[in-house]
């Protein structure tokens, strides 16, 4: 059933003209889309916004292209810009976190780390990182991953009390293990991450260290959060979180282990490289080598710690008490609801969450007692700390009177106001 909620209509993409002409069903689709974004809240911590010059270089004729291979040694002929085109993302990429090497073709944050541990670790050996369900990745180790099914794996999770990492266990299950590579970085962790500490850990015992900063790479690259690169061996990233790039992966490493990634990425596990996408993200680190980037992640965490002391001042408990980056992680036991219900809930408003399990989760991964907020998509269209209250009131009023419908439809049209101050492209 299809919900109007489109109030804020604005004019059609100029480039959608030809879709729009020969393929109408999904030129409507693509403007329905368009519409939930403008009109809504995204507060998906791993979703963002990207640039005009992001799109249309995704949308460009360099996806009319093979180049299988690197720049200077390709399978195919005519790709003289296509190297062009990749050795510029690999360069900006390498400047923007001060790397040594780059591979900017994984097609996803999941390839990238698979090429590492494709690279450097023999099936049956084993991977140690952190829980799934504390905050982790499917990538790095879960049992209905390939990872958790071609390697042996150990986990840790965060410390029951303060709900953060204890790099004392994780040390103490390192040297149990002893694992071929330690992995660290998350997909729902709100502290910081000490990478050096797990670079010591891991070399402690004889191990590779590989971060994944997928979710924090932005932050990351302006030092909004401390950076892994030069710091652990391996670091991979997707390009799309809170980097605000177009969606695919990246892996950062020392040149000692460059060709080892290089062959595990192609040809040991990719085919032709997505062109289109490795300009766009050629695009998108050269708007992350920016001044302006640097303020806009900071924003983000300004914006992050703002909703966190919204919310907390409803008396809803966030684990680990705050955060220290892009995102935030409601336990919603006391309010007797679960995160499914809240994802509803605040989606029938216009905010768009995910449900989140939580450390100690009791319920399934499609149900959870937890709730994930972000704030890189919405700092994009220029919100403010006073609009992070403003939102953090509405969620803190939804998910206390959860079946309040008429609550609902009110901070729907507040929502869809407040959102067409904010436009996606300004411009
Ligand atoms: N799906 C991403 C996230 O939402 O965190 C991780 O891959």
């Amino acid at each position: 059933m299809e919900k109007k909620r489109y109030y804020h209509i604005r004019t059609t993409f100029l480039y959608m003209s030809h879709l729009s002409a020969t393929d109408r069903e999904i030129a409507d689709i693509i403007e329905k889309e368009r519409l939930r974004q403008l009109n809504g809240l995204e507060l998906i911590a791993s979703e963002n916004l990207v640039s005009k010059a992001v799109l249309e270089a995704m949308g460009s004729i360099m996806t009319n292209k093979y180049a299988e291979g690197y720049p200077g040694k390709r399978y195919y002929g005519g790709c003289e810009f296509h190297d062009m085109a990749e050795n510029l993302a690999r360069d900006r990429l390498k400047t923007l976190f001060g790397a040594q090497h780059a591979n900017v073709q994984p097609h996803s944050g999941t390839q990238a780390n698979m090429a590492v541990y494709f690279a450097f670790m023999k099936l049956g050996e084993t991977l140690m990182s952190m829980k799934l369900s504390q905050g982790g990745h499917l990538s790095h180790g879960s049992p209905v991953s390939f990872t958790g099914q071609f390697y042996k794996v150990a986990q840790y999770g965060v410390d029951p009390e303060t709900e953060v990492i204890d790099y004392g266990v994780v040390e103490e299950l390192a040297r149990k293990e002893r694992p071929k590579i330690l992995v660290c970085g998350a997909s729902a962790y709100p502290r910081t991450i000490d990478f050096k500490a797990f670079q010591e850990i891991a070399d402690g015992v004889g191990a590779y260290c590989m971060a994944d900063i997928a979710h924090i790479a932005g932050l990351c690259a302006t030092g909004v959060h401390p950076n892994s690169v030069g710091v652990v061996n391996f670091t991979t990233t997707t390009t799309h979180k809170t980097l605000r790039g177009p969606r695919g992966g990246a892996i950062m490493c020392n040149t000692e282990y460059a060709q080892a990634i290089d062959k595990a990425i192609f040809p040991g596990m990719q085919g032709g490289p997505l062109m289109h996408t490795i300009t766009a993200k050629a695009v998108c680190f050269h708007e992350a080598l920016r001044p302006s980037f640097t303020d806009y992640s900071r924003q983000i965490v300004k914006n992050a710690k703002a909703m966190a002391d919204t919310l907390i001042g409803h008396d809803l408990r966030l684990v680990s008490g705050g955060t220290d980056n892009h995102l935030i992680l409601l336990d919603l036991t006391a309010q007797g609801i679960t995160g499914l219900e809240a994802e509803i809930a605040l989606g029938k408003a216009g905010i768009t969450v995910n449900k989140n399990t939580i450390p100690n989760e009791n319920r399934s991964p499609f149900v959870t007692s937890g709730l994930r907020i972000g704030t890189p998509a919405v700092t994009s269209r220029g919100m403010k700390e006073e609009q992070m209250h403003q939102i953090g009131d509405y969620i803190a009023s939804i998910l206390k009177d959860i079946s309040n419908t008429a609550q609902i439809a009110r901070i729907e049209k507040e929502v869809i106001a407040m959102a067409g101050k904010y436009p996606l492209y300004p411009e």
